[in-house]
């Protein structure tokens, strides 16, 4: 079990925030903040993913939607508070196998009362629109009244505890009595989305109903049912707080009425069996995804939490929703999708679970609506898809955002951080060649790809002395240099994605020609198009070294101040180096991996010379400010050889929430760092990566600590487990299949097991 779970062993009611998003419980629909019923401190949470309002906020945001998860436990006239009774004894513990909550505590009330709670909750994997928590209550010490408050409340706001942002997105319409249990429903501002909660208190035991009365109260914007009981010293009690939650996007008529019927049918299922029922899917899930790492438990709990939270954050029933940074766990980053979902999570997805993958590839087709209207609006052609995206991919990163003295800072990452469009192409291509999904490339990637390649063919500008093509005034990865030219990384995957928009017009016409016309016609596009494509393809400027083996990660970059990082904190993370008087933009100092990243993309565009030769100049430069970053080199590491800090970038990225390790763990999950984890498995100490021609090429290496690490992918059709061992490889595939490991083609024959000893 320990191998399974996430534990908090003391309360500190300042660990709250954090701890609420460690807890978080959700299944790609929706999420709920794993906030302790029995205290008032920290930030509550219920999202539903897809649902989002602007009002009278900054920008657009994911709403903070009412609170169903409310129970107050009286003891006569007192109340179970963390904050004002004696903690007696405590301990949270999330288990990651089975998907569920558990809390044990014993607290005692400023009369003396002592009472034993242990409580577990959920939100179900079985049935989306279910959630549910259980109550055993032990009066340790008296016998007496007992008040059961269970409330849904419709006064939260988003940023509760950030003055100047506070907006509450939301209009309670109905508060209404399910007789037994209670319901609200509110509608969004600005969209007038509606969503219904409904939630029934049950106290199934032995003997039946422990409840005596029972009352019902709206009272402003919270709906309440209380329930009286009189408990037995040393008497064991259960109660149940079963939860049902739909909304308008959901596509069912009366919402109200359905909330109801399922509320109904989930008392008739009862907890337990809805409970097994959500347990077996994460079973199945965790079939998909485990990564195994034997000889090393932090590392191995470590994984597994990342796994956790990208399976928990994904729901492939919608095609018009994404993974945002901060996943269902906070208001992080407004809820926002960046190109963290494409390049960091989705390979998770497409080797494991590439139904998910596609959904979320389905979002940005489902919202290139947007894309155009980004494009037009800032005076380009096709399709520009946003920096930070919500529900209809319009642009809706903030413009300005303050510093701590209050003073302005203009934010310029949504109007330069072009990247995004390529990024989104390539793990087209990354979805479709692990997948072979030929319908959702003809129908759907495709039309991504020519109205994508159609605003690159707007946005680079000639350069008539150099006879080349260049993209000025932009944000590449590496976001401490802002309004900078010719950033590889940009430049690059623009080529290559103008490459790929290309060879696909070339395929299409063979594949079916039909398809192509209707674009041709929907896109405004022509053979002319095609060919000035070809020609940017060929002139697009890619700054190197004099003797080409250095990338230069953007125009100029090589003539800035070389200031490299000289002292390391305890963890071995960089230390700011000094300035020397001059801004970091100034400075060869970069936020996060850039050409890195790059390399690691399109791995089999670069020798593996130019590989190490970038590694060492570049992490000598990069201070790591953004979690998206350790991950990239530790795979980058391994690749080139250089494997002394690849274990620690690796932990350092798994510990991101569990250690807080970037400081605001708080405000949601970093979800791009549970994606770098696992390619960090899978890519770095894996060794996985696809060849030119198409060929599965394993070249692991694991810390020496390690005894073995076991995973399972998907590779066009065939899943192919993979074991490693300090002084083997063990492989197999439910299909006859063709893997090179360490370079030699080995062709696997249905369930049969290689063993390479190395
Ligand atoms: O997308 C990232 C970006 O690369 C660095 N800043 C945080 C964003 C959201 O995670």
């Amino acid at each position: 079990m320990k191998l399974w779970s996430v534990e908090q062993k003391k309360y500190t009611s300042i660990d709250n925030k954090k701890y609420e998003t460690l807890f978080t419980l959700a299944n790609g629909y929706r999420g709920l903040r794993g906030q302790l019923e029995f205290t008032k401190l920290g930030q509550k949470g219920n999202f539903i993913a897809g649902i989002f309002d602007k009002s009278s906020a900054q920008v657009t945001e994911i709403v903070n939607l009412q609170d169903p998860i409310l129970l107050n436990i009286y003891i006569d006239d007192e109340i179970i508070d963390m904050e004002q009774c004696k903690v007696l004894a405590f301990n949270r513990r999330l288990s990651m196998l089975e998907g569920v909550l558990y809390t044990a505590i014993e607290l005692e009330t400023r009369k003396g009362k002592i009472i034993n709670l242990k409580c577990e909750r959920f939100v179900s994997r079985n049935n989306v629109h279910r959630w549910a928590a259980k109550y055993e209550i032990v009066p340790v010490n008296f016998t007496g009244k007992v008040f059961f408050e269970s409330v849904i409340d419709g006064t939260v706001t988003n940023s509760s505890q950030d003055p100047m942002n506070l907006a509450k997105h939301f209009n309670v319409d109905e508060i209404f009595d399910v007789k037994p249990g209670i319901g609200l429903k509110s509608s969004t501002f600005d969209k007038k989305i509606s969503a219904v909660e409904t939630t029934r208190l049950l106290a199934d035991n032995d003997f039946g109903n422990i409840f005596k009365s029972r009352k019902y109260n709206m009272l402003a914007e919270k709906a309440r049912e209380v329930y009286s009981s009189i408990l037995t010293q040393g008497e064991l009690y259960t109660v149940y707080k079963l939860g049902v939650s739909f909304t308008s996007r959901d596509k069912i008529k009366n919402i109200t009425e359905e909330s109801k019927k399922e509320l109904d049918a989930f008392t008739v299922d009862g907890y337990e069996e809805e409970k097994e029922a959500h347990k077996a899917v994460w079973q199945s899930i965790w079939n998909d995804i485990d990564i195994e790492i034997h000889g090393d438990d932090e590392a191995q709990v470590g994984i597994r939490f990342n796994l956790y939270q990208l399976a928990s954050s994904a729901y492939e029933g919608d095609e018009k929703i994404s993974i945002a940074a901060k996943g269902l766990h906070g208001e992080g980053y407004k809820g926002h999708i960046f190109w963290d979902t494409e390049t960091f999570m989705l390979p998770f997805f497409i080797y494991t679970r590439p139904k998910v993958a596609k959904a979320l590839l389905m979002y940005r087709y489902n919202t290139l609506q947007g894309a155009r209207k980004n494009a037009e609006i800032s005076g380009f052609k096709g399709a520009r898809y946003p920096w930070e995206s919500a529900d209809e991919g319009l642009e809706v990163t903030p413009k300005w955002g303050f510093d701590y003295d209050g003073k302005p800072v203009r934010i310029w990452t949504g109007d330069e951080e072009f990247h995004i469009n390529s990024d989104i192409t390539f793990a087209i291509f990354e979805y479709y060649r692990a997948t072979g999904d030929k319908d959702f490339l003809i129908n759907y990637g495709l039309e991504i790809l020519l109205d994508t390649t159609k605003f690159w063919q707007s946005r680079v500008e000639y350069n008539k002395k150099e006879d080349r093509y260049e993209i000025n005034g932009v944000i590449g990865p590496d976001e401490f240099h802002e309004h900078v030219d010719n950033n590889v990384f940009t430049n690059f995957l623009a080529k290559w994605s103008i490459k790929k928009a290309l060879d696909l017009v070339q395929w299409i016409k063979k594949e079916d020609a039909l398809v192509l016309k209707k674009l041709c016609n929907k896109l405004s596009l022509n053979e002319l198009d095609f060919k000035a494509w070809e020609t940017i393809e060929k002139k697009m400027y890619i700054p190197t070294s004099k003797d080409g083996k250095l990338i230069e990660q953007f125009e100029g970059y090589f003539n800035m101040p070389s200031i490299e990082i000289t002292k390391f904190d305890e963890n071995g993370m960089p230390e700011w180096p000094d300035f020397k008087g001059l801004k970091i933009a100034e400075t060869q100092l970069i936020k996060q991996a850039d050409v890195v990243q790059l390399m690691i993309m399109l791995g089999e565009e670069f020798s593996d010379n130019v590989k190490k030769e970038n590694y060492k100049y570049y992490e000598k430069r990069t201070m790591h400010k953004s979690s998206l970053s350790p991950s990239m080199y530790s795979i980058m590491g391994i690749t080139v050889g250089d494997t002394h800090n690849a274990y620690k970038y690796f932990m350092k990225t798994v510990l991101t929430d569990l250690k807080d390790n970037q400081g605001n763990t708080d405000f949601g999950i970093h979800s791009a760092s549970n994606g770098g984890s696992w390619q960090t498995a899978i890519m770095g100490f894996g060794g996985l990566s696809v060849d030119k021609d198409e060929v599965l090429n394993l070249k692991p290496w694991i810390p020496k600590h390690w005894d073995e690490m076991n995973f399972n992918i998907n590779w066009r059709k065939t899943r192919i487990y993979v074991s490693i061992r300090q002084d083997k490889i063990v492989v197999k595939a439910t299909n006859s299949s063709k893997v090179k490991i360490y370079n030699d083609e080995y062709n696997l024959k249905k369930d049969e097991e290689i063993t390479v000893t190395r």
